[in-house]
């Protein structure tokens, strides 16, 4: 990170948490922070609350950066115990979060450096998300800032709407100042940053539907290879002995838990489970959530080489999550005090810190006059494709009238080819398949990225390279291998675009996507992969076409890990060769290793197959 020097550094540091788009900065141009109120709320203790704003969410933009902005504090020396913040519209009141809302914002004091991302421009004191976790410090514990300290917030803003959304940042701070009796009790306590993927630009994962296991998809546990063979980033190593004195965990929509364990040597155990309470009657599927933090009471000692390392767990039956994260913010203080998690459990229920809130309210999924696209005439295509243009899809939107509303027609075996012909305003968008008919209101749970097959074009558009969330290129190819059927979608990045396409044929055969009557083998015994692509030979025999998922998988100590799967349809009586592209986990394994022994499934047929590079 430090090869492009002081410069480099300090790229990385903008980028880091957030994804980056430095030419949209614009918006925080004339924004600034201001006390609006204060009060007392315990003796000595004085709850600051400020406003930071106005900041403009460009029409449709998921990329701004505007950070790290310097913000205002409380003045003179003195020790912060509580932060809260949520984001407010200017009459001061919370959007709903399908219309707006804070991807993250992360506080930082600029006149310290990070513990665990020393990189970085200054110490992550302070996170929140849709999820507006506050952070309070148990007593007698203080986050210590000194008059001279600078503060700033670095945050990305997603407007999943057409039209430019002005907004503020809320934020509350609790301050027990220097020289008074509160402040000579206090004992300081420092941040610590732990991220599954701490350090990168853009620290985020997808989680497929269907992996893991049983349910559960386990981050980075399940997720083979993540690292590619460098150093665990969801590791921090303790410089010295102390007590944790508190964490919460963050994470998104379909994540279950954050885990925070501390390892000695070869034993691990659990500190803190921070659990994701979701208020949304749909279920594990929204922002209408809130995160447990650990209970007052809960110290725990860790020693000088200890490792705080933290998982995220995801539920995957539901739908696909795409560029989830998982992090804990732990406070450590000096000095002894804890108990020792190696000799009694300390996990403990956590609390929440906060209930169900109005703006995470709307769920969507109500009936509206869109049409049901498997219902409509075929429709045509200009040059197998669909243009994305000023947030329509263009043919096969649900919205569009006539004609321009059919699903296009996609030959089996070819691909149609989908344009973002607003990535050059900065707006990118995706098409993600979400389950038929895919055309209910938009709200903070629908719709889901639950098409079966599950597909994901990513972001198309561009941003800063490693920085951003765009996939940095303006098209995508929808799969080849799709079976006759209409397939829904939508825009993850703003859920209220719908389209659709269709692959011709006996639609009966797209219902039940299952295998078909006749019975598969594996013939092949041994494959190179080419470009990521491993070709196996399949038979099929019996009274019918053999259709079905082929899955390539390892052994991984116990368990089985997913390295590619793709579909397939071959006649009865006929051998076919299916073309398997493996998955990010699969790529790198075999890189390191060489080779693999790989079990192909498929409709109950197994073989393990060597695949070699
Ligand atoms: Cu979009």
């Amino acid at each position: 990170m430090n090869a492009g020097g002081r410069l480099g550094a300090t790229a990385a540091a903008l980028a880091a948490l957030v994804t980056g788009m430095a030419l949209a900065a614009g918006s925080a141009h004339a924004a600034t922070s201001e006390l609006v109120g204060r009060r007392s709320v315990a003796p000595g203790v004085e709850r600051l609350h400020y406003r930071y704003g106005p900041l403009v969410a460009g029409a449709g933009q998921n990329l701004i950066l505007a950070g790290p902005a310097t913000v205002e504090r409380p003045l003179g020396d003195g020790y912060a115990t509580r932060v809260a913040a949520t984001l407010v519209g200017p009459d001061g009141t919370a959007p709903p979060v399908e219309r707006v809302h804070m991807h993250h914002a992360v506080m930082l004091n600029m006149s310290r450096k990070d513990a665990t991302a020393p990189d970085l421009p200054g110490e992550r004191f302070y996170g929140f998300a849709e999820e507006k976790t506050v952070g309070r410090l148990p007593q007698p514990y203080g986050y210590p800032l000194k008059a001279t300290d600078v503060i700033a917030v670095n945050y990305m803003l997603h407007n999943g709407t057409p039209d430019n959304q002005v907004v503020y940042i809320d934020y509350e701070l609790d301050w027990i100042q220097a020289g008074t009796p509160q402040a000579d009790a206090t004992i300081a306590a420092r941040p610590l940053w732990v991220d599954v993927e701490n350090g990168k630009a853009y620290p985020v994962f997808d989680v497929a539907r269907g992996s893991g296991t049983k349910g559960r998809f386990t981050y980075p546990d399940d997720a083979g290879d993540p690292y590619a063979g460098g150093p665990r980033r969801n590791e921090w190593t303790a410089d010295r002995d102390g007590t944790l004195v508190f964490a919460a965990g963050h994470l998104h929509p379909g994540g279950l838990a954050v885990d925070l364990d501390v390892v000695r040597g070869d034993r691990r155990a659990r500190a803190f489970r921070s659990s994701a309470r979701y208020f949304d009657p749909n279920g594990p599927v929204s922002w209408d959530m809130a995160m447990t933090i650990t209970p007052e009471d809960w110290r725990v000692a860790v020693r000088k080489g200890d490792k705080l390392r933290v998982s995220t767990v995801y539920e995957t039956e539901r739908a696909s999550w795409y560029e989830s994260m998982g992090l804990a913010l732990v406070y450590m203080a000096d000095g002894g005090g804890g108990r020792d998690p190696f000799a009694e459990k300390v996990d403990a229920p956590g609390d929440v810190t906060h209930g169900h809130l109005p703006e995470a309210g709307n769920y969507g999924g109500a009936a509206t006059g869109l049409p049901d696209a498997r219902r409509l005439p075929d429709g045509q295509t200009v040059a197998d494709g669909v243009a994305i243009d000023n947030f329509v899809y263009t043919p096969g939107d649900l919205t569009a009238p006539g004609a321009l509303g059919s699903p296009p027609v996609v030959a089996p075996g070819s691909s149609l080819r989908f344009g973002n012909f607003d990535a050059a305003a900065q707006i990118p968008h995706t098409v993600t398949a979400c389950r038929a008919p895919c055309n209910r209101s938009t709200g903070v749970s629908y719709p889901l990225a639950d098409g079966d097959p599950q597909f994901d074009s990513g972001q198309l558009g561009y941003g800063p390279q490693g920085y951003t969330a765009a996939a940095q290129r303006p098209d995508w190819y929808s799969p080849k291998d799709l079976r006759p059927g209409t397939y829904t979608y939508f825009c993850r990045v703003h859920p209220y675009m719908r389209g659709a396409f269709r692959v011709p044929g006996d639609p009966g055969a797209a219902a039940s996507p299952g295998a078909g009557p006749g019975r598969a083998t594996v013939l092949s015994r041994r494959a190179r992969a080419r470009r990521g692509v491993v070709a196996l030979r399949l038979r099929c025999a019996g009274g019918g076409d053999c259709a079905g998922v082929l899955r390539l998988s390892v052994r991984r100590g116990r368990r089985s890990m997913t390295i590619g799967r793709r579909s397939y349809r071959i006649g009865t009586g006929r051998t076919g060769v299916v073309r398997v592209r493996l998955n990010r986990a699969g790529r790198a394994l075999l890189k390191r290793r060489g080779s693999l022994r790989v079990t192909a499934s498929a409709a109950g047929a197994r073989r393990v197959v060597r695949v070699a590079r």
